[in-house]
């Protein structure tokens, strides 16, 4: 058994879980929050079969699509007299989605 911890964008997420679920797949559904832009994404969880696994990937990729955004970048103005920081705008690719394929040991209801 395998478990797939997907990182995707928020506006993705119920589109895509719909989706998994519609296919047979069991999902975890967690609100998560991206370290560099500091907003909102979703983490999935999906235990999945071995066999299972390109049908899921595919799913997700068929979903998930990559995009530009703008987000701002903060710098020193050391020397200049009021404002000690500037902000500029900088763009970054999001979307698409971001997998780790974990192998699972056990997998228990209790
Ligand atoms: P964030 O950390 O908010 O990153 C959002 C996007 O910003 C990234 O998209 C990437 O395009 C860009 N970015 C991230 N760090 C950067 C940096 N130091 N310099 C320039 N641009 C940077 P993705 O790579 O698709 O990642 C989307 C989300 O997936 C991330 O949101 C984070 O929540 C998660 N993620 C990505 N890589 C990860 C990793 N190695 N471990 C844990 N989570 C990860």
């Amino acid at each position: 058994m395998k478990l797939i911890i997907a990182i995707v964008q928020d506006e993705d997420s119920s589109r895509l879980v719909s989706k998994l679920m519609q296919h047979g797949f069991g999902v975890t559904k967690l609100a998560t929050t991206g370290g560099f832009l500091k907003a909102g994404n979703t983490t999935l969880l999906l235990g999945l079969d071995e066999s299972k696994m390109q049908e899921a990937i595919s799913i997700i990729e068929s979903i998930c699509s990559s995009r530009k955004q703008l987000t701002t970048a903060t710098t020193s103005l050391s020397g200049m007299s009021g404002a000690d920081y500037s902000t500029f705008p900088v763009e970054v690719t999001v979307g698409g989605a971001t997998l780790f394929v974990l192998s699972v040991d056990q997998f228990l209801k209790i």
